[in-house]
């Protein structure tokens, strides 16, 4: 598709002006996949549309959260009727309460939930609260996920710092660092070890239970009951982080799907419907540790805003009164899923799909992908020029091959047949 992208161009331009990189986020900035931002104008249903008027069909849905689709009338109407009521009060209001409960009736192990206003925010507090509630330091994590940009979790982190190939963030403190410990996903014996070699040190294990930040990744059959009978044992407050994976998988998330408890979960993404919500929650057993309850402080001028409170509430309302929606997602990621592979095989690219319910990643390689070390070793250079072929026939990939893909149910059938037709001319 022969486009200008001049609008976008001069944006950018005057972007790196006043904001660093010119992106509020590093992962938008195209820079593991060159070339320069698309800013977007708009976005309705399953499709974006550009400064310049140019129209991709979006498989990022805003990194997850646009799940029903872009504009989704009921949410829009929410959204609009309460900014008419009140934007912010301070103070706390019934629509929280709303909130709350309906996470805790489609949350497995969920007593207590408390609202923030990102993934990251969350998952921080999640293991302040671990580390409180069992007075031990030390954390879990694993090599390619990615929990959010505080201290603790900067260390062989998964997403944008995998793109950048940022191994050590200058401005976390070797304290810190110290503090977080790192095993390769899907190696139970490695997690083994280091909880022996720092037997009664551990707070919490941290995982994303589908990975979405090394592109999708799949626990291997068993590798989470382990850790679940490993924290269990060992008194590990183990951490589900469903940034991602909450309320996207299944209801219930990746607990529902993968039929594992955690002890904490973390959310973010779709739980604000695309307006700035996270939350962290559990067991009453640990979450009454939190204040104003407990002595772990944590806090937010924004945490409950009712104007986001209302986006979310609609959302997983939606979600939860209509549980087709899942299969309908899953069932579009197939077809998906199917048409790459054919359409790849066709053409002789070796390739491996990662793919759990509505994520999907590609990764081009003849092995099979299932921790960061793999990862690596795929053809990036490949998928970067496959990224600006999908971009420039009007289909929106994450841009990284270390990102997940994630569809919106606003997606139809011939979208995604557009998308293995874009895939054909590659
Ligand atoms: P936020 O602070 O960006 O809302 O959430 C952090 C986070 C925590 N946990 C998981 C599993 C996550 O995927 C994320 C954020 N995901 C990235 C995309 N891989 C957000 C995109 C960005 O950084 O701009």
């Amino acid at each position: 598709m022969a486009y200008s992208i001049q609008q976008s161009e001069s944006l950018f331009k005057r972007a790196q002006l006043s904001i660093p990189g010119g992106v509020n986020s590093p992962v938008r900035a195209f820079k593991s996949v060159g070339g320069n931002p698309i800013f977007m104008k708009s976005a309705k249903g399953a499709d974006m549309y550009d400064a310049d008027g140019n129209q991709y069909i979006d498989y990022i849905s805003s990194w997850g959260p646009m799940i029903l689709g872009h504009g989704y009338k009921d949410v829009v109407e929410a959204i609009q009727q309460k900014v008419g009521e009140a934007i912010s009060f301070g103070a706390p209001s019934e629509m929280e309460i709303m909130m709350a409960e309906l996470i805790v009736s489609m949350a497995p192990n969920v007593d207590l939930i408390r609202m923030v206003s990102s993934g990251t925010e969350a998952c921080m507090s999640a293991i302040r609260l671990a580390r409180g509630y069992t007075g031990k330091n030390k954390i879990i994590k694993f090599d390619g996920c990615y929990h959010g940009h505080a201290d603790a979790f900067l260390v062989k982190a998964g997403s944008g710092l995998a793109t950048f190939n940022i191994q050590a963030v200058p401005g976390v403190t070797g304290g810190v660092a110290s503090d977080t410990l790192v095993a390769p996903y899907n190696d139970y014996e490695a997690v083994e070890k280091l909880v022996n070699e720092n037997d009664g040190q551990i707070a919490a294990i941290i995982i994303e239970p589908v990975a979405g930040n090394m592109g999708c990744i799949l626990p291997k059959p068993g590798f989470l009951e382990s850790l679940r009978k490993l924290c269990t044992e060992k008194k590990i407050v183990f951490v589900f982080d469903e940034v991602m994976t909450g309320f996207r998988l299944a209801a219930g998330g990746a607990q529902q799907v993968l039929g594992i408890d955690a002890d904490l979960v973390t959310y973010g993404k779709v739980i604000g419907g695309g307006m700035p919500v996270g939350a962290f929650g559990g067991k009453k057993e640990i979450m009454q540790h939190i204040a104003p309850l407990g002595n772990v402080y944590q806090a937010g001028t924004l945490s409950g805003n009712p104007v986001a409170m209302t986006a979310g509430f609609t959302t997983l309302s939606i979600l939860k009164n209509n549980p087709n929606i899942y299969k309908e997602l899953e069932q579009k990621t197939t077809q998906l899923n199917e048409g790459l592979h054919k359409t790849l095989t066709a053409k002789g690219i070796a390739h491996t799909i990662n793919q759990k319910g509505s994520m999907i990643s590609v990764h081009f390689g003849a092995h099979a992908v299932t921790s960061f070390e793999t990862a690596a070793k795929c053809e990036i250079s490949l998928f970067n020029k496959f990224f600006h072929h999908m971009l420039s026939s009007g289909i929106y990939l994450p841009p990284s091959a270390y990102e997940s893909w994630f569809l919106n149910n606003a997606l139809s059938s011939s979208d995604i047949e557009k998308t293995i037709e874009a895939v054909s001319k590659f």
